[in-house]
């Protein structure tokens, strides 16, 4: 009888794993970790063949991930900087790996962090769209597309 009633709940509990497991992962793929918004860079001026990019990151998951970087089709490459004032100078340094907490939204905008585009293959024209690649830790590649705004532009244009 005792071996019996453990043999039913070990059959009962084998049972319960993979439903479980099964769950999550469709949560996983339903759900989007990372979320990006607002995301644009200036248009470029004649002649210069980098620009800075703008975007919000906000890390909708339940565990802590991690901006490694970010590449462009369009760009030889993309630096993360971070703009500080240094004896009341701004000066731009290359940012370290971003760490995403959950919940936590990152922002890169004109006065603080911002991604470069260096070595632009094309002008940016404003109205045009660029791609831009974000590579996280877990999350993986994203890849998200870039407005393009005016050249004097300095803040997120908020349409819907
Ligand atoms: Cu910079």
């Amino acid at each position: 009888m005792t071996s019996r009633r453990s043999f039913l709940a070990l059959a009962i509990a084998c049972l319960c794993v993979p439903l479980a497991d099964a769950t999550e992962a469709q949560v996983a793929v339903d759900t989007p970790r990372i979320a990006v918004s607002d995301a644009w860079a200036r248009a470029t001026p004649p002649g210069l063949d980098l620009s800075s990019a703008y975007l919000s990151i906000t890390n909708r998951g339940s565990r802590a991930d991690l901006l490694l970087g970010a590449s462009s089709p369009v760009a030889d490459h993309v630096e993360i900087h971070r703009t500080l004032m240094e004896d009341d100078l701004s000066r731009m340094r290359p940012a370290e790996q971003l760490p995403l907490p959950p919940g936590a939204t990152l922002r890169f905008a004109p006065t603080g962090l911002h991604l470069m585009l260096v070595g632009l293959s094309a002008p940016l024209h404003e109205g045009k769209t660029v791609p831009l690649v974000l590579r996280f830790r877990d999350a993986g590649n994203l890849t998200v597309h870039v407005h393009i705004r005016p050249l004097g532009a300095t803040a997120a244009h908020h349409g819907h």
